[in-house]
């Protein structure tokens, strides 16, 4: 049976006012582009008519401004899940007005599929192609397709013609069974492939719309002096583990999260002499990660996305046979699930917004009420890697902001969780101490200097206990930001 094309514009007028809709790719990469434009201008016309038109969206990830912002400029977001990064979208989250829940990437799939949050009644994948009898390749980002592929009663491709046709056999897509028939995940290496190059529907469900559109692919902020800093402590780190023995000689795969810290610890671990050629078994595949392949230092990657800039794409399609033997692209139930993590021995590396004293990390919420993008992959791989790592600069917003606090304001990973934190002044090892000695390293070796005296303080405040905590000015570093805009500010000791 041919396949149905039609307009981005008829592909819209397919979703309703309350409608659930799935939307392929994991970041800008793999979603689609001009359907939710589309779509957004659909909500205005339809509010400048008086009618409702708000839609529930499932994604992979982040996505592009196409389909996050444009939706939140059009006011057309009924609620949001699992992940955003999108200015006007987290506006429209921090002023209540979209309702927007964090989920650990690897779970929306199965959640999905388990009916928790309603039906998906429109999936819109991005394709690198389709066939007539419903085979579907999608482009550099897959994250939950072949799950709302699959659930959907309607299904939008995009068939986007800037992506090569020869990305097929890139991807590795496999839908888990759900309990009580889930079997083991047989990903032993990080280059085992378990499932199809392709998503298969039935072709009744597809309807093609034709595009040519580039990635949407910006690059991070450039690697800096602190970021460069918190590579090479991270690097110090790996090799004095080795050293110890506590990682084989062969090394574990490295999952990095994403960002300029990230790109500065690749950077820093591709220079090492000591560390050597490695994998990757991660979310996000960036920058970092392909120009490392190219040297030769990153063996192979499996990822779900390809978060290049589009020079970086570009480079990657001319020489295509090159990266199809080195990259292999999974659905997030895959790239991130902690089952695999645990049996890989993955050492994992996430940013922190601000971590506390005893080890607790905050990644989501500035001053504990305002989203900033969410949980991604961080939980996922935090509490089931080898090693979980994090990392950041001691300071925000020009030394106005401590990263660490007292007492996080949110708490995302817990102390449990959280194996070593790493910052530009050092590295503070977590293993095997109590809470009040794992204060003691955090401050004296990650710690602005600035604010060394005031935690320092703080920790000879505590009401004693297994965990020194104060709660009587356990916020007083946030209180004196909400107050003067300067954390530095903060009185301790009353
Ligand atoms: O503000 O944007 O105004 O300059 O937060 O901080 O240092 O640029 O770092 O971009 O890597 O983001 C945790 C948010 C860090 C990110 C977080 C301000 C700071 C700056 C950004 P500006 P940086 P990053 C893989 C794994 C959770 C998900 C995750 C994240 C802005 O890494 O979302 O790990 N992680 N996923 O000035 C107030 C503080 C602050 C602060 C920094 N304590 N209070 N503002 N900032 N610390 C990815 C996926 O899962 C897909």
């Amino acid at each position: 049976m041919a396949l149905k094309f039609i307009t981005a514009e008829e592909a819209a007028m397919l979703i309703n006012d309350d409608d659930n809709v799935g939307f392929s790719g994991f970041t800008h990469a793999g979603c689609p582009k001009i359907v939710p434009l589309e779509l957004a201008k659909r909500a205005e016309a339809e509010h400048a008519k008086g009618n409702p038109f708000k839609i529930g969206m499932f994604t992979g990830a982040s996505t592009g401004d196409n389909i996050d912002g444009a939706l939140a400029r059009a006011h057309a977001i009924k609620f949001r899940t699992p992940y955003q990064t999108n200015k006007d979208l987290r506006n429209a989250i921090n002023n209540e007005e979209v309702k927007y829940f964090d989920l650990h990437l690897s779970t929306l799939a199965q959640d999905l599929r388990y009916g928790f949050y309603g039906p998906v009644d429109v999936a819109i994948i991005e394709a690198s192609n389709v066939t007539e009898d419903g085979e579907i390749v999608p482009t550099c980002g897959v994250g939950i397709s072949p799950t709302i592929a699959r659930l959907a009663k309607i299904v939008i491709v995009e068939l986007n013609n800037w992506h090569p046709k020869e990305l097929r056999g890139m991807h590795d897509l496999l839908e888990l069974s759900d309990p009580p028939f889930r079997k083991e995940i047989p990903v032993c290496f990080v280059r085992d492939r378990i499932g199809k190059d392709h998503i298969k529907v039935d072709p009744d469900k597809i309807v093609v719309v034709e595009t040519n559109i580039p990635n949407d692919g910006g690059t991070f902020a450039p690697v800096d002096k602190v970021t460069s800093k918190i590579g090479r402590n991270v690097v110090k780190f790996l090799v004095n583990e080795m050293s110890l023995g506590h990682i084989p000689e062969s090394f574990l795969p490295i999952q990095s999260g994403v960002g300029n810290i990230a790109n500065a610890v690749l950077a820093a671990m591709g220079e090492s002499k000591e560390i050597p050629d490695f994998e990757v078994y991660t979310e996000v595949i960036q920058d970092a990660v392909i120009s490392l392949m190219e040297s030769g230092r990153i063996k192979f990657a499996s990822g779900g996305t390809l978060t290049v800039s589009n020079p970086c794409i570009e480079r990657i399609y001319k020489n295509l046979d090159f990266f199809r033997e080195r990259i292999i692209f999974r659905t997030a139930e895959i790239s991130n699930n902690p089952e695999i993590s645990r049996r890989l021995g993955i050492i994992a590396m996430n940013t922190a917004l601000e971590a506390d004293i005893f080890g607790n990390i905050n990644s989501t919420h500035v001053m504990g009420s305002k989203i900033m993008n969410g949980i991604g992959g961080s939980g996922d791989f935090a509490r089931s890697a080898y090693l979980s790592i994090f990392l950041t600069p001691s300071i925000a917003k020009d030394g106005k902001i401590s990263a660490f606090v007292p007492m996080v304001s949110h708490q995302d990973h817990s102390e449990h969780s959280v194996k070593v934190i790493i910052s530009e002044y050092g590295i503070a090892d977590l293993r095997g101490k109590s809470p009040k000695d794992r204060a003691k390293v955090i401050i004296e070796n990650c710690v602005h200097p600035e604010y060394r005296p005031l935690l320092r303080e703080y920790l000879s405040n505590g009401v004693g206990g297994q965990t020194p905590a104060n709660l009587y000015n356990a916020f007083a570093f946030h209180k004196a930001f909400m107050e003067t805009g300067d954390m530095r500010d903060a009185k301790i000791g009353i």
